[in-house]
């Protein structure tokens, strides 16, 4: 098996974080990108999708509060199922409160501090929602990562406002808390110009991406994946191009392969 960091490279030298690492060696072992939103909205529909297409994913986004017949149980078998297939957890809870309310609702009915590694944060309020985040792992003993909004994938979005994006890397990069951030996927050069102002030193995830389709529901915008990766991007968060297709597992694979080679590519 090809080793983490000759595929990686500078990337692996610079993201030195265990959360990184870990993502960085289960991409390899899965020769995937993929981030699956996993959008579904009732229990049996999340496990039947993570059954189909757990082979092909490296980590699970969530919506917590998008399910509606949520239980406690129910979740917390569901996770570790999830984890059982050497997936990172991610709940895309888009933090944006000040930092004791945002280190509160990582507690509360979802106990997310309690079953996410990653959790996504605009940097909107400052960086207290990065120092809250960070406590609310710590109080209960876990390791967890922050993805910041950089970019966004809708159509019309405030973050492109400039000089937003450059100030959250700028704050982002100095954070122990920061595991990286997110970018726009739908378009390479406003994410190759993310990758410059991130440098090496830490992940940026991207979705709006899709294989088939360019615009999506309600302002969504998507590229293709591959020119997000050869464009900067460390992994691809697909949802609908997953979830919605014929065939999950087929359509899992697919967008697996194709990140696997653009990073392949990217490195040489
Ligand atoms: O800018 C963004 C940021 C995020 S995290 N645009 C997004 O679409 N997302 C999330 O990615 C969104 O919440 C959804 O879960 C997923 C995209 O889903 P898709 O069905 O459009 O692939």
């Amino acid at each position: 098996m090809m080793r983490a960091a000759e595929v990686w490279g500078e990337r692996w030298s610079a993201c030195e974080s265990s959360l990184s690492r870990r993502y960085m060696e289960t991409v390899v072992a899965k020769q995937s990108l993929v981030i699956l939103a996993a959008d579904r909205y009732t229990m049996a529909g999340l496990s039947e999708l993570l059954e189909d297409v757990s082979d092909h994913v490296v980590a699970l986004k969530t919506h917590v509060d998008l399910v509606e017949d949520w239980s406690a149980s129910a979740w917390s078998e569901f996770i570790g199922r999830a984890v059982a297939a050497d997936m990172l957890i991610f709940e895309d809870r888009k933090h944006g409160d000040i930092g004791k309310i945002a280190r509160d609702q990582m507690g509360g009915a979802y106990d997310s501090r309690n079953w996410a590694d990653l959790m996504t944060a605009h940097l909107i309020s400052g960086p207290s929602v990065l120092d809250g985040m960070a406590e609310a792992w710590k109080s209960v003993g876990r390791e967890g990562g922050v993805l910041l909004l950089a970019q966004m994938s809708s159509a019309g979005n405030l973050l492109e406002i400039p000089g937003y994006s450059a100030a959250v890397v700028a704050v982002g990069q100095q954070h122990p808390a920061c595991f990286g951030f997110i970018g726009n996927g739908s378009r390479p050069d406003e994410l190759a110009q993310l990758r410059q102002l991130v440098g090496e030193g830490r992940m940026i995830w991207t979705p709006g991406v899709n294989i088939a389709v360019v615009d999506g529901e309600l302002g969504q915008r998507y590229g293709c994946p591959r020119q997000a990766v050869i464009s900067g991007s460390d992994g691809i968060i697909v949802g609908s191009g997953i979830h919605r297709a014929e065939s999950p597992s087929k359509a899992a694979k697919a967008y697996a392969e194709m990140s696997w080679q653009a990073l392949l590519e990217r490195g040489r």
